[in-house]
């Protein structure tokens, strides 16, 4: 058995200031530097947009952030411009120790495809190779942390358990943006997937 932390796109846009920012998204930060030692694989995620991404509301006359449109693959939040790449906004926060990741895999980069996953784009289908990863590294068990709860987390942990591992999202180390009732949707979600929900005081 071999646990692994995946950190979840703890970038400058989703903490307090940025463009799409996570109520107490820097909040986790300190939390974050002290569990990863504890972890012998740690992944980070970076989402890493070009810029006049499909997910974003600028990118579609006459919508706002967090309407949605159809795409082919079904529906999508827009949200505004955000984590571009090579931007500031798209750069981890400065206090997250990031010399202890293993891996850094990037995601959203294909103008078309949103990417909440760290597993799978929005497609459902394309994968990003983290799970290869993970598997080649003998990863077992995955401990989710970042922003946001009910986005990127939620969907990765999903995803992961769906995929056969053991799966925690460490919910005080996690912060959500809650649009429209989606938090309490994605802890629904997540439980019913499998998803181990803990809230484990440092
Ligand atoms: C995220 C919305 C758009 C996230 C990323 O990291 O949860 N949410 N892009
Ligand atoms: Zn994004």
């Amino acid at each position: 058995m071999t646990d692994a932390l995946i950190v979840i796109d703890v970038q400058n846009d989703f903490c307090p200031g940025g463009a799409l920012a996570v109520a107490g998204g820097d909040e986790i930060v300190p939390g974050i530097n002290r569990l990863l030692r504890a972890f012998p694989v740690r992944v980070f995620t970076q989402d890493w947009h070009p810029a006049g991404h499909s997910s974003f509301a600028s990118s579609h006359p006459g919508k706002a952030p967090l309407e949605l449109v159809e795409m082919d693959y079904g529906p999508q939040v827009l949200w505004p411009d955000h984590c571009i790449q090579g931007s500031d906004g798209a750069a981890f926060h400065e206090d997250l120790e990031t010399d202890p990741a293993d891996l850094v895999i990037r995601k959203g980069f294909r103008p078309e495809v949103d990417s909440y996953s760290a597993f799978f784009e929005n497609d459902h289908r394309t994968p990003t190779g983290l799970e290869g990863y993970l598997r080649n590294r003998g990863a077992t068990d995955l401990t989710f942390v970042g922003l946001a709860t009910d986005f990127c987390v939620g969907w990765s942990a999903m995803d992961a358990a769906r995929l056969g591992f053991n799966v925690t999202v460490r919910l005080d180390l996690c912060r959500g943006i809650d649009a429209n009732g989606s938090l309490d949707m994605a802890l629904a979600n997540m439980a019913q997937a499998g998803v181990k929900l803990s809230r484990k005081p440092d």
